[in-house]
């Protein structure tokens, strides 16, 4: 996302400031009774100094999405890298500091109008004290709403009315080369939490119908008892998203993982995620004894085979997809 720029505490009380003096020599030059410019002066400069920041934390706010009425997957998302609970803290803070920033405005405006004129500067220099020391309470919140802003900014864009598969399996037995296959434009790459070359989205459109093929790299692709509980939510993000998942294995072997621990990985998964699977047994032209094979995929039901590097079996795994979309209606939904 999304976040617009966020002011350190210095930056938005030079702004504030600076503007409240521009106003301030406006004021000395309108034509007002000399003796009461002095009150005028410090008016408007106490009032133009609140209301600028006043402005700039509303306009973070308007442009700031509701957490609470993004999809699922961005508040999953958004919670792993930054956390949820914080943000939303720190967005608090800049609402606190509007509603005081006000009542400090009309407290000060109200003490100028009602002193004498030789007091207002030093009334004034007093409101100035408090709006600095409000900017130093929440200076820390500033900080982390533009570290969030970092760290956000380049979140997956995910499409929620396609239809999504999520690509598992171990590192080698063939996921990259199966996404390739079964779309047509090179996949984005969009940064992911804990994945070191972020996850790839591809798309592809059957019978009017919008799909999308999400590879995670990191992530699906290795035990899920190794994992911290961050990783773990990262992966979790995940199944908002899947509709389906496609569990890769590598027949051949070669990938280095046993058909044992390939079904172990599977297995994992499945517990995991309430989401149907879909099993692809690739590289099947690295085997010689298919008889040795049967046996596992005999276990898996509606197994396929492919060989995705020759694009072998492609076809039958975009059936296989397109059958699944048959069932699914997906109408901009936001929260399931
Ligand atoms: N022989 C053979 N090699 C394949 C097949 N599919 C993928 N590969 C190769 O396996 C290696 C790993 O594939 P890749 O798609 O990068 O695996 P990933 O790590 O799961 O994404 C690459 O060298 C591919 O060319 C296949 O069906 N047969
Ligand atoms: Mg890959």
């Amino acid at each position: 996302m999304f976040l617009p720029t966020i002011p350190t505490p210095e930056e938005a009380l030079d702004k504030a400031f600076s503007r409240a003096k521009k106003a301030a020599s406006k004021t000395r030059t309108s034509k007002i009774p000399r003796q009461m410019k002095g009150k005028r002066v410090e008016e408007a400069r106490v009032k133009t100094a609140c209301q600028v920041i006043e402005a700039s934390f509303k306009s973070i706010l308007d442009k700031t999405p509701k957490i609470e009425e993004l999809p699922m997957f961005y508040q999953d998302y958004i919670d792993v890298v930054v956390g949820v609970d914080k943000l939303k803290k720190s967005l608090g803070a800049l609402n606190w500091a509007v509603a005081l920033l006000s009542k400090i405005e009309n407290q000060y405006v109200h003490k100028i109008r009602r002193s004498k004129s030789e007091n207002a500067a030093s009334i004034r220099r007093e409101a100035f004290g408090r709006i600095s020391s409000i900017m130093n309470r929440i200076r820390d919140e500033l900080t982390f709403l533009d570290y969030a802003k970092a760290r956000l900014r380049n979140m997956p864009t995910i499409d929620f009315e396609a239809i999504t598969a999520v690509i598992a399996g171990f590192p080698n037995v063939g996921k990259s080369t199966l996404l390739r296959k079964m779309t047509t434009a090179e996949p984005k790459v969009a940064d992911y939490p804990f994945t070191t070359t972020g996850i790839q989205i591809g798309h592809l459109e059957r019978k009017w119908k919008k799909y999308q093929i999400i590879d995670t790299p990191g992530l699906l692709d290795r035990p899920i008892r190794d994992m911290n509980e961050i990783e773990l939510n990262a992966m979790v993000a995940l199944e908002h998203l899947a509709d389906v998942i496609f569990f890769i294995f590598d027949v051949s072997e070669t990938s280095g993982y046993f058909m044992d621990s390939q079904f172990k990985l599977l297995e994992e998964i499945k517990q995991i995620f309430d989401t149907p699977v879909i099993c692809i047994f690739n590289k099947i032209d690295l085997v010689e004894n298919i008889n040795y094979l049967n046996k596992y995929i005999d276990k898996v039901e509606g197994a396929l085979k492919v060989e995705a590097s020759e694009g072998k079996g492609i076809s039958q795994v975009l059936d296989k997809l397109e059958e699944f979309g048959d069932g699914k209606q997906k109408y901009g939904r936001t929260n399931d």
